[in-house]
């Protein structure tokens, strides 16, 4: 009888470590018979003993459940590296996060963290830019990054769509981008739009000086995706978006492979994360989807706001932005396990969902400077207009910057004041 139980056991560096959140099902015997369960299930074993399953392969391959936290449900299991072809996130992905989340001895289970090993990390070039690479790239310093998304999320034509992007770059704003349902469109062709848009890009950066950036969504299969990021190249932009969830771990480590000698930022959007992330007690955590963006390599990710319209918790948003950031974690027994991400740069989180000028104080006093802000009913639905929101916006963040009160530099700023008044 093999057992994957052992308390005993020490973690070694050549073990993947998985802390998962488990509830067992009422006729399951207790936590420890469930830990059996997922340690086999995700590695070697099945429902019962199979002779093809020999005594040197149990002491080479079988996981070790070598944590179990009875009052917070919290298990641990160590995982031999052999378990894995380290380069395949799928491969990964179906052994850790596979059929244990159908198995009937289970009632719960959340992956709540993985902690990958050096020679797993060393398998992987991480994101390319980063956030000194994106500063660099960018030339914004000292402030955190401000974005839009044009909306109506898709409705416009080509031209009103680039028109939008004017706007809101003369008002003062870095970075604009298609939203996450946004491709090419019967009314929005994605190869007019791409032209349209940087030609208006251009235009801009000769009338304000400032750099700006069209984050152009490529998501589609594959192939179309390698040729909407070629045309996005060829003509001159700087930014692709992706929604990395969608598009599957298979094509985003494509993707990023593919576009590994361009100078391209990747900006990933987790549309579709929540169906997996928001149940606390079943699926996955956000934390563990982006440390896995850490390792294929995306720049910029969406990892939550606390204060706008999307759910996410202070503890979840503020834990997901170090794991993305932080070089080195220490875990915690409860949301976070240790990591050492070597050579791996950071990501730049993304800070979007609701949010207006006004929030700008708190989110920069919860997120920090190194972010991206991004604003589309915040821009698009001020009183006076996308210019005018863009204005407000950047209004708000220079505020902060001088430590004034918005409502006191709102007194020589009309368009944050109409904000304010909008929004107040
Ligand atoms: C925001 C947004 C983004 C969300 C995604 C939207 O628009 O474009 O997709 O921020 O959520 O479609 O809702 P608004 P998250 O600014 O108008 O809300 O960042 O949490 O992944
Ligand atoms: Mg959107």
């Amino acid at each position: 009888m093999i057992h994957y139980v052992n308390l005993d056991y020490v973690p070694d560096e050549n073990d993947l470590i998985v802390m998962y959140y488990v509830e067992k099902a009422p006729d399951c015997r207790d936590l420890e018979q469930a830990c059996e369960e997922i340690a086999k299930e995700s590695s070697i074993g099945t429902w019962t003993e199979i002779a093809t399953l020999s005594a040197d392969i149990a002491d080479r391959l079988k996981p070790s459940a070598f944590y179990i936290d009875h009052e917070n449900n919290i298990v641990k299991i160590a995982y031999n590296k052999e378990l894995f072809e380290a380069e395949n996130i799928p491969q990964i992905l179906s052994a850790i996060a596979g059929n244990i989340y159908g198995m009937k001895v289970l009632k719960y289970l959340r992956l709540l963290d993985i902690s990958f090993p050096k020679d797993i990390v060393k398998k992987y070039k991480g994101p390319k830019f980063g956030i000194k690479g994106i500063r660099n790239l960018t030339k914004i310093n000292n402030r955190p990054l401000l974005g839009t998304i044009v909306k109506p999320k898709v409705g416009l034509n080509e031209i009103d769509h680039a028109k939008v992007c004017g706007e809101a770059w003369m008002g003062g704003l870095d970075l604009v981008k298609d939203d996450e349902n946004l491709t090419n469109m019967i009314f929005n062709k994605f190869e007019k739009r791409i032209i349209e848009t940087l030609k208006i890009r251009d235009k801009v950066e000769n009338a304000t000086g400032e750099r700006k950036f069209y984050m152009p969504n490529i998501t589609a299969p594959l192939s179309i995706m390698k040729d909407r990021a070629d045309f996005v190249l060829g003509n001159g932009g700087e930014y692709v978006m992706i929604d990395v969830l969608t598009v599957g771990f298979s094509a985003l480590q494509e993707i990023r492979n593919y576009l590994d000698n361009e100078k391209v930022i990747i900006h990933a959007h987790r549309a579709m994360h929540a169906a997996l992330t928001r149940n606390k007690k079943h699926g996955m955590s956000m934390i563990s989807i982006a440390k896995l963006m850490r390792l294929i390599g995306m720049d910029q990710l969406h990892s939550g706001t606390i204060v706008g319209k999307m759910q996410g918790d202070r503890q979840e948003v503020l834990e997901t932005n170090k794991v993305i950031t932080k070089s080195k974690i220490v875990g915690n027994n409860l949301t976070l396990l240790d990591q050492n991400w070597e050579n791996i740069k950071p990501i730049l989180p993304v800070a979007s969902g609701g949010l207006s000028p006004l929030q700008i104080p708190e989110l920069i006093e919860n997120l920090g400077k190194d972010i991206v802000l991004q604003f589309g009913g915040g821009c698009h639905g001020h009183p006076d207009g996308t210019l005018a929101g863009a204005q407000a916006i950047r209004q708000a963040v220079n505020a902060v910057l001088e430590n004034i009160e918005l409502k006191e530099y709102a007194k020589t700023h009309r368009e944050l004041a109409r904000a304010i008044d909008k929004w107040g």
